[in-house]
């Protein structure tokens, strides 16, 4: 009864902004990512009547019972479906960068749950799965899918349309991901309570939804299109979209810190000097740039060398889960 299973982060070019249900998971809108080759997280999972509890030891730490209280109801959902009451006992390894704000609850909760409902021999779809995994984080439900992934939110007030699936693999087509790590303190709002307080308080959420839509069919089209330039250019405004509708939240907030502005003003430095590069930002400080696999080197080289820049990890379109033994 135990199996280790693996999973890559992922970025969203087509951000995930919003819940209708909270306790479900379901989100407000579609969203888009590529699933990065670099960064992943390894879960193994042991069920045993022995166990008196859940357990968690993350990157060889113990963690907190709050910490705990989630991955347990995480895996109620997952021994419901498996008819069973027996305990866990997780074991998570982190492979991303330790800087802060880049520990990945999409990988976190892909693999935890891949790797439990192979342990209780669960036969799970590629959809099932990507049901199972975002009722543990919203994002985890496009990483069990490798290159571009659509998450559609569904229509159904239980969820059970609403799951990712695979756009184009990620052998497909090969786009550069710069991972930009910034000197920064530790962000003051979630993604949790950030995108809720958004919804439930900002003016500017409306011009959010109003406008997803639209910019997920354009994306859709320039993947299928193979057009990087269109690609570049919606992903970057959505991710500015998104960010603006914080600034109408009550109270405010802003993920952005001025090493974030460093990079997005360099960005746009490197477009007027030739270079094809955008810039898309989650919910914290640090900036993933899009670029041509040929030009990634230089713009790497460019980006290293802004002052408030501590690190430039590459990515490109990485798999989905994969399953290991010992
Ligand atoms: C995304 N983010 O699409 C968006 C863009 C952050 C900004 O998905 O509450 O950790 O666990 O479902 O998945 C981060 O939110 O939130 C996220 P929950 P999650 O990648």
């Amino acid at each position: 009864m135990e199996a280790i299973a693996r999973a890559h982060t992922n970025i969203a070019l087509i951000k995930y902004w919003g819940k209708r249900n909270t306790q479900l998971f379901l989100p407000t809108n579609s969203s888009l990512s590529i699933t990065l080759d670099h960064f992943y997280t390894e879960t193994k999972v042991q069920f045993s009547d022995q166990f008196e509890k859940d357990s968690l030891i993350l990157d060889g730490s113990q963690v907190s019972d709050q910490e705990i209280g989630k991955i347990t109801a995480f895996l109620d959902h997952v021994r419901n479906i498996a008819g069973t009451k027996v305990f866990a006992k997780v074991t998570s390894v982190n492979h991303v960068p330790t800087a802060a704000g880049f520990a990945s609850s999409a990988s976190g909760y892909a693999a935890l749950a891949a790797a439990a409902s192979k342990a209780l021999q669960l036969d799970l779809t590629g959809t099932e799965l990507s049901a199972l995994a975002r009722q543990g984080s919203g994002s985890a439900s496009r990483s069990i899918f490798g290159g571009f992934v659509e998450w559609q939110k569904g229509e159904k007030t239980d969820g059970t349309d609403s799951f990712a699936t695979q756009i184009l693999d990620e052998k497909a087509w090969d786009i550069s991901v710069l991972s930009v790590v910034v000197e920064a303190g530790p962000k003051s709002v979630s993604s949790r309570d950030g995108m809720q307080r958004t919804v439930e308080t900002s003016p500017f959420y409306a011009g959010w939804l109003a406008t997803v839509a639209e910019d997920l069919q354009q994306m859709k089209e320039a993947i299928n299109a193979r057009d990087f330039t269109k690609l570049g250019e919606i992903a970057e405004a959505n991710a500015m979209k998104m960010h603006a509708t914080t600034l109408g939240a009550k109270p405010p907030f802003l993920y952005w810190q001025s090493a974030t502005l460093d990079v997005m003003q360099q960005v746009m430095e490197l477009r007027q000097q030739g270079l094809e590069a955008y810039f898309t930002i989650d919910a914290g400080p640090n900036v993933k740039v899009l670029c041509k696999p040929e030009q990634e080197h230089i713009i790497k080289e460019k980006l290293a060398a802004v002052a408030s820049v501590r690190d430039v990890v590459v990515c490109h379109p990485g798999p989905g889960i994969q399953y290991l033994s010992e």
